[in-house]
């Protein structure tokens, strides 16, 4: 049996929008826990068993999985009817997984330092930095509805969370702009919604 930890309005609202979107909310148990929120409410929950008491959190009997592009590669490789995620010998497998990798990897990290206004030469050897970030996702958006093409895929919903969860605070290009308003008005997201209250 598969169990979801969740926190709503937060990281993990993504992994319930993708549970949706693969038709499989019944098939998972969706355990609401506690986590610290910036506004000083909340706290670590012990009912959560994510090691350092973060959400998202999956646990698939005895095997754990933890970070978001990890959480959507096992789901959408486990339920491959829904299309979601290309499958290995896919033409496409390697970029959805580089797109996923690519957001936990450098997108997430930029956007953070970017929004602190944190630079430094060996931070942009390492990352680049925000604008280039935005311009990898304008180049290709630009030319195509989704990540991946003509299809949504999982890495459409990854790599626009933040976008629509921080709005402003993530500044975009028309083209990028475009491409959250389109997943943002799918169904699915405002069942998650209902669901997280
Ligand atoms: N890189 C992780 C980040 C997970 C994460 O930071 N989740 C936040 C929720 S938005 C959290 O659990 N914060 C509670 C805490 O830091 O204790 C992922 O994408 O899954």
């Amino acid at each position: 049996m598969l169990t979801l930890y969740h926190a709503p309005k937060s990281r993990s609202s993504s992994i319930v929008v993708l549970l949706d979107e693969l038709g499989i909310l019944d098939q998972i148990e969706i355990r609401a826990v506690t986590i610290p929120r910036q506004d000083g409410s909340g706290g670590l929950d012990p009912a959560n068993p994510h090691p350092e008491g973060k959400v998202p959190y999956l646990a698939n009997g005895d095997d754990h999985i933890r970070e978001r592009g990890a959480i959507i590669t096992y789901l959408t490789d486990m339920f491959p009817e829904a299309g979601l995620g290309p499958l290995p010998g896919d033409p496409k497998r390697g970029e959805y997984l580089g797109w996923l990798f690519w957001y936990q990897g450098v997108l997430e990290p930029v956007a953070v330092l970017n929004f602190l206004k944190i630079s430094h030469p060996a931070l942009e050897a390492t990352f680049r930095d925000y604008d280039t970030a935005i311009q990898r996702l304008d180049e290709v958006l630009r030319d195509q509805p989704y990540l991946l093409g003509d299809g949504f895929s999982a890495a459409d919903l990854l790599i626009t969370s933040p976008f629509l969860f921080f709005g402003e605070g993530m500044p975009r290009t028309p083209a990028i702009d475009d491409w959250a308003r389109r997943i943002q008005s799918r169904p699915s997201m405002a069942r998650a919604a209902a669901i997280d209250g």
